[in-house]
């Protein structure tokens, strides 16, 4: 072959990741903008040389003034440059969260890496890549493998099979990526990487991107085509609805007494949030949203009724129970947004289901309009024109809606003691972050309240991950976001006490990257979370409680509460650390945590049993049907009255 260079598999695949581009609406910036990992033997000569070498050539092209920098700016951009940044983090599990945040940040334009090491380090990241494609979010996994020659068989941290040699542990990877590969040979990284930047730019069907690369074969070197390593764009599409399709969503739409729209993370990676309130005022149909939609309308807009579902508000679930057609878009409809099945409850109701991905738009037995989220909004209002709900309709939302915001005010304001509910938290950060900072959350008691609670200006306002609803994710998605969004946001992650104790090390990565976030620690010795919910069905909050074992082996944990020092502990890993005595002290620390340069951490105690935000609408969670114990029997009538409600939707 004419026009070839000789690299290593590695140094290819670096090459090759600087020069590829994501563009829509005309916006073209770097698709894959660094790489976050942990080095062992399987990658530290072969894509860890690679990196190195690719920091070396930026390096080099600085001091050589071959990269000018403009006068007055502080530094070069890399990325400009080609250059793959590497960011050490302190777990694969974590850094797969962080890029996951990353690009859901970035509306999924652009997105990160994560290499790993053969065996531990590739498997650290199995939950964060199942996290990712549930999600929908795209994020490029490279886990290492033991030699493809098989020579030097079984290599440090290979799983072996005595039945084939044709198997690795990255075999996990397979069903929880949306495109999956192990390069073998050299020359399949060509194809191999052309579909990997396909899927990661698949407005409809993307998520963990994996390409397994077997130690040996990293080092290799090939004769490359210098074609391969050329710019190359990757336009992100917005597929337009078909004409006949947009005709029967128009009519379904214009024969609705009661419709509600139900705003799904779709909206939100579509940008279309401004589409969505332009339909929403133009025919008044109220919007209800999912934790991925949610700020796609703002709060405070007259069509916005909150969060839909199991811990939604009670405007919308009203609203919900006797809504004629639901106009789902970009919504995967989770058991958390539809109740279980038991939300929508009108017998005739009907779905029109905007969505990229055929699979969403045909759920519930819809009217489905495959299209992207701004197209077919856009569509809708022009299709809709002069036509709007009853009044009297419209009205009763607004009610529905105004009456709801007197529970959020005093959820936000209880006063309640000795200890604050969470709730109130969530009050002073809702009244003290700015419409363009973050919070981030993803599990325990915290997600369901801040559905229902949080008052969200903007979409980019309210990250929280409640498709896998993955303990841990909080703290490695601050860092996530923190990159994505740089200086001009504030990004505060609401950490509960179970979420720290499994996945707190990136405050070290933070603090070495020199990366300010603020940590909000709630402290109430369990799972305030499954507690209720235990309780809720007859378990009694039994193994939910962080206690000493109280009598020895054979006792329960009901002790004393083990003592565990949340902010002497994110103290050892670098952060500034406020502990805060009650709401008022939280308020005075959250403005000088804001003020802060450096990653800070606000430490609370709040109660462990609420008072919660009331609850109007029922999640499935099934109950033993037989028990020696009285609290289950009665728990498995209530649950056998509440699963009547649920039916399939036809
Ligand atoms: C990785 C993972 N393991 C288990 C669960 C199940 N789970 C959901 S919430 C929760 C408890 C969370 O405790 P904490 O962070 O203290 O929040 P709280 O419930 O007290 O609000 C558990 C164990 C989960 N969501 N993720
Ligand atoms: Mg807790």
């Amino acid at each position: 072959m004419d026009n070839t260079v000789r690299l290593t598999v590695a140094q290819a695949l670096v090459r090759f990741l600087g020069a590829q581009y994501s563009e829509r609406d005309g916006v073209e910036q770097r698709l894959v903008t660094g790489v976050f990992g942990i080095f062992g033997h399987g990658n530290v000569c072969g894509v860890g040389q690679a990196l190195l070498e690719d920091q070396v050539a930026f390096e080099e092209g600085i001091d050589s003034g071959r990269y000018a920098v403009r006068p007055g700016a502080a530094d070069v951009d890399p990325l400009d440059h080609g250059h793959l940044p590497y960011l050490l983090v302190r777990n694969e599990q974590s850094g797969v969260h962080a890029a996951t945040a990353y690009a859901r940040s970035l509306e999924r334009l652009q997105v990160m890496a994560v290499t790993a090491s053969i065996g531990p380090g590739s498997t650290n990241m199995v939950t964060g890549a199942a996290l990712a494609t549930t999600n929908r979010i795209p994020v490029l996994l490279l886990p290492s493998d033991q030699f493809a020659s098989r020579i030097p068989d079984p290599v440090l941290q290979q799983l072996e099979s005595p039945q084939t040699l044709d198997t690795a542990v990255t075999d996990c990877f397979r069903p929880i990526s949306r495109f999956f590969d192990r390069i073998t040979r050299p020359e399949q990284l060509i194809p191999s990487l052309m579909n990997a930047m396909r899927v990661l730019t698949d407005p409809a069907d993307t998520g963990a991107v994996t390409i397994a690369l077997p130690q040996d074969v990293q080092a290799e070197a090939y004769d490359w085509p210098v074609a391969f390593f050329a710019k190359r764009v990757w336009h992100v599409a917005r597929p337009v609805p078909e004409p006949a399709a947009l005709a029967r969503a128009l009519d379904t739409i214009r024969s609705a007494k009661r419709p509600l729209l139900v705003a799904g993370g779709g909206v939100v990676y579509s940008g279309a949030s401004e589409s969505l309130r332009d339909l929403a005022s133009a025919t008044g149909i109220p919007v209800a949203d999912t934790h991925a939609g949610k700020g796609a309308i703002n709060w405070d807009h007259p069509s916005a009724v909150g969060g839909l579902g199991s811990t939604g508000s009670a405007a919308a679930n009203a609203l919900a129970r006797r809504a004629d057609v639901i106009i789902g878009v970009g919504t995967r409809y989770s058991d958390f947004t539809t109740a279980s099945h038991s939300i929508f409850a009108a017998p005739d109701v009907r779905f029109v289901n905007i969505n990229t991905l055929g699979f969403d738009a045909a759920k519930h037995g819809a009217t489905m309009l495959l299209a992207d989220a701004k197209e077919a909004l856009t569509a809708l209002t022009a299709g809709l024109a002069g036509w709007s709900v009853d009044p009297t309709y419209r009205q009763e939302a607004i009610d529905l809606d105004a009456a709801w915001q007197r529970e959020v005010d005093a959820c936000y304001h209880r006063g309640h003691g000795p200890l604050p509910a969470q709730t109130e938290v969530f009050g002073a950060l809702n009244e003290l972050m700015g419409p363009e900072d973050v919070v981030i959350n993803a599990a325990g008691s915290m997600p369901g309240d801040l559905q229902c609670l949080w008052r969200a200006s903007t979409p980019v306002q309210y990250h929280v991950e409640y498709a896998f609803s993955c303990m841990g994710y909080e703290i490695p998605a601050a860092l996530g976001t923190k990159l994505a969004l740089g200086q001009d946001h504030q990004v505060v992650a609401i950490v509960g006490d179970g979420t720290y104790q499994m996945l707190p090390m990136e405050i070290a990565t933070m603090v070495s990257e020199g990366i300010k976030v603020i940590l909000v620690l709630l402290q109430n010795h369990g799972f305030a979370s499954i507690g209720a919910l235990s309780e809720s069905r007859g378990s009694q909050r039994f193994g939910t409680r962080y206690r000493m074992r109280r009598g020895g082996a054979g006792g329960r944990l009901d002790g004393p509460e083990v003592p565990f020092d949340l902010a002497a502990n994110a103290a050892s890993w670098g952060a500034d650390v406020l502990r805060c005595n009650g709401i008022e002290e939280f308020r005075a620390n959250f403005v000088k945590a804001l003020a802060a340069d450096r990653t800070t951490a606000l430490y609370i105690e709040t109660d462990l049993v609420g008072p919660n935000p009331p609850g109007s609408a029922w999640w499935d969670v099934p109950v033993a049907q037989v028990s020696t114990l009285e609290s289950t029997q009665r728990a498995f009538g209530e649950y056998l009255a509440e699963k009547a409600a649920q039916r399939p939707y036809l």
